[in-house]
């Protein structure tokens, strides 16, 4: 990666790993109800492949791509707002996580919780710039786990009978929930799975920001010139529980110690030779703008219970919902 891009990419690793500490101190705190995610020590798959598209490309990110949603352009403000269910949030409060996109500013298709789902949804986008004669690639990510769902392989073989650009980048962390991978499949790697549908596929190493962008950016390449799908698994581990909730105790110590070493953000700092001192101002940077957010948001109301189902049903049923509201 070009010094500059690299640099980029270290801040949105920061970004993304302070952004993810402070709302899992807000959700001990009480203040977030429902589910906090947390993508520690897997955060250079996000943004390095994020940083790796065009503007004109579409991502949808899982619960554990902070990191591409912050890339492609939504602030923490955005995050914590949603986080924190407050009237200023993308989805109006509806998720307190980070199921919210905007299609057409960033090209974030928002998460959908349903696991597999996204690869025929972000399948079908594909095929409809293709169809568009548009010049854009769609991406989308899913865990190990979710490699045994059938949409995954339904959506795979959509994508691969129609030569849609569409690339699915695997994030093998190991876990899905308490199930290790050695319960989960046979194949390895997991992108082998691939090879059933005809679609070319790489492995890399995940923890390395540097190595995520440049194989992503091959195949997005390679789609974008009508290759059709590309899969790419990269390896890394789940630093954290499932979710909040989770004290992830089924995971062996030493994995955990093992993996520790390898932290993305050491890695990028390591490359990068960054001074102690050069880190710490990277660190004031991001640690500002993460208080002001959430400063922000904090400050904001919860929405107007009026407008629950905005956004959810049409029109007339919004008016009677509120009709039925107000009496
Ligand atoms: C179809 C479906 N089945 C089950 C779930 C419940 N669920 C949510 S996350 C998860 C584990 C996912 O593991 P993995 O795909 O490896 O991703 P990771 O959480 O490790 O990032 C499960 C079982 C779901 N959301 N969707």
């Amino acid at each position: 990666m070009p010094r500059e891009l690299l640099e980029r990419a270290y801040y949105f690793l920061c970004l993304t790993r302070m952004v993810e500490d402070r709302a899992a101190v807000l959700y001990r705190q009480g203040k977030i109800h429902g589910g906090n995610f947390s993508s520690r020590g897997q955060e250079a798959i996000s943004v390095g492949t994020a940083l790796a598209l065009e503007p004109q490309d579409k991502v949808a990110p899982m619960i554990r791509n902070l990191g591409a949603v912050l890339v492609r352009g939504h602030s923490p403000r955005e995050v914590f707002a949603s986080y924190l269910a407050r009237d200023t949030s993308p989805n109006g409060g509806k998720d307190n996580s980070t199921h919210f996109g905007d299609i057409e500013k960033t090209g974030v298709v928002a998460c959908i919780s349903m696991l597999g789902t996204l690869v025929p949804v972000m399948a079908g986008m594909a095929l409809a710039a293709k169809l568009q004669g548009r010049k854009l690639v769609t991406l989308t990510y899913i865990g190990d786990g979710a490699t045994s769902t059938g949409e995954f392989h339904e959506g795979l073989n959509f994508a691969a009978v129609f030569e849609v650009p569409f690339v699915l980048v695997i994030e093998n962390n190991q876990y899905a929930y308490s199930t290790p991978i050695e319960k989960q499949t046979r194949v390895r790697p997991l992108a082998k799975k691939a090879e059933a549908y005809a679609i070319p596929w790489a492995i890399g190493d995940g923890n390395d920001v540097q190595e995520v962008y440049r194989l992503t950016k091959r195949f997005v390449e390679e789609a974008r010139r009508g290759g059709g799908p590309r899969i790419l698994e990269f390896q890394t581990m789940r630093m954290r529980g499932h979710a909040q909730h989770d004290d992830f105790k089924y995971v062996p110590g030493e994995l955990l110690a093992e993996w520790e070493k390898k932290d993305p953000l050491l890695r990028c700092e390591q490359a990068l030779g960054l001074s102690e001192k050069e880190k710490q101002a990277v660190a004031a940077r991001v640690e500002r703008e993460v208080a002001e957010a959430e400063k922000d948001a904090l400050d904001r109301p919860h929405p107007d219970g009026r407008d629950a189902v905005k956004g959810v049903f049409a029109d007339d049923s919004i008016t009677q919902f509120q009709k039925w509201w107000d009496e």
